[in-house]
């Protein structure tokens, strides 16, 4: 479950300030508003067959969808009716082989990074469970879950040196099978976790000194019963406000 990037996504149909699906926000494309910000991967998660993922980010690296997922599943982009989503209920994975993984994939010794998904839970999240992983060796970066629903946002450097932030004190839970946003942001050693386009925890970690390798995405089922889009990864950081931007251009209200 360490080895993979799981993204889920939510499709929440209706609630306050959410847009009917379809219905213009009059904002920016989503899509656009992502690629503005210059990610280094981005798999949209669009396709409605095939076993490819695309990458629309600069490494223009394609993934390979295994096991018994489903793509084409509806998406929680309210702002984009064409907007798809990948499932999986069992063994069903996004990722990328080791032999397929391009340079733009290491991050320097102690830069700057931000990994964003849109995740769905169908079911609840029992324990420490990998959502969106890239990893190599020790070194990971990862969003999860955890019991109570809480999300989470880990880094460890290939020193085995980990760190990780968690939503549990601002109570906001993630299980509850509807569309969430989240967004792990490292600047130097401070870690955050953004939930729904808000900033819900942060702490500051070690220097993550040694040489920090993510050389390896992969989405991973062992979250399963779950929904994953629009994953990307940068090689900087994401403002508040970008990352409120992006929720917006979803089609959700603050
Ligand atoms: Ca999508």
């Amino acid at each position: 479950m360490r080895l993979a990037i799981v993204a889920l996504l939510l499709l929440s149909a209706c609630g306050p300030g959410i847009l009917a699906p379809g219905a213009s926000s009059g904002l920016e494309s989503y899509e656009d508003l992502i690629l503005l910000h210059s990610p280094m991967a981005y798999w949209r998660l669009d396709e409605t067959a095939g076993v490819v993922a695309a990458d629309k980010g600069s490494s223009q690296t394609p993934a390979d969808f295994t096991g018994a997922g489903t793509v084409g599943a509806e998406g929680g982009i309210l702002s984009d009716p064409n907007d798809r989503a990948f499932y999986t209920n069992a063994t069903g994975i996004m990722s990328l082989s080791a032999g397929n993984v391009p340079s733009e994939f290491t991050v320097s010794p102690g830069g700057p990074l931000a990994i964003e998904v849109w995740v769905r839970l169908a079911n609840t999240c029992s324990g420490s469970e990998s959502l969106v992983a890239f990893a190599n060796g020790n070194a990971l970066v990862e969003l999860g879950c955890m019991a109570g629903g809480f999300a989470t946002f880990t880094v460890t450097d290939d020193s085995g040196a980990s760190h990780a932030v968690d939503s549990t004190s601002a109570s906001v839970s993630i299980d509850d099978s509807n569309w969430h946003h989240l967004v792990g942001v490292k600047e130097g050693g401070l870690l955050s976790l953004y939930v729904d386009g808000t900033l819900r925890a942060s702490s500051v970690g070690g220097s993550y000194a040694a040489g920090f390798g993510i050389g390896v995405g992969s989405f991973d089922a062992g979250r399963a019963t779950t929904y994953y889009n629009e994953i990307a990864f940068y090689h900087h950081i994401l403002t508040d406000d970008e990352i409120a931007r992006h929720r917006l251009a979803a089609g959700y209200g603050n």
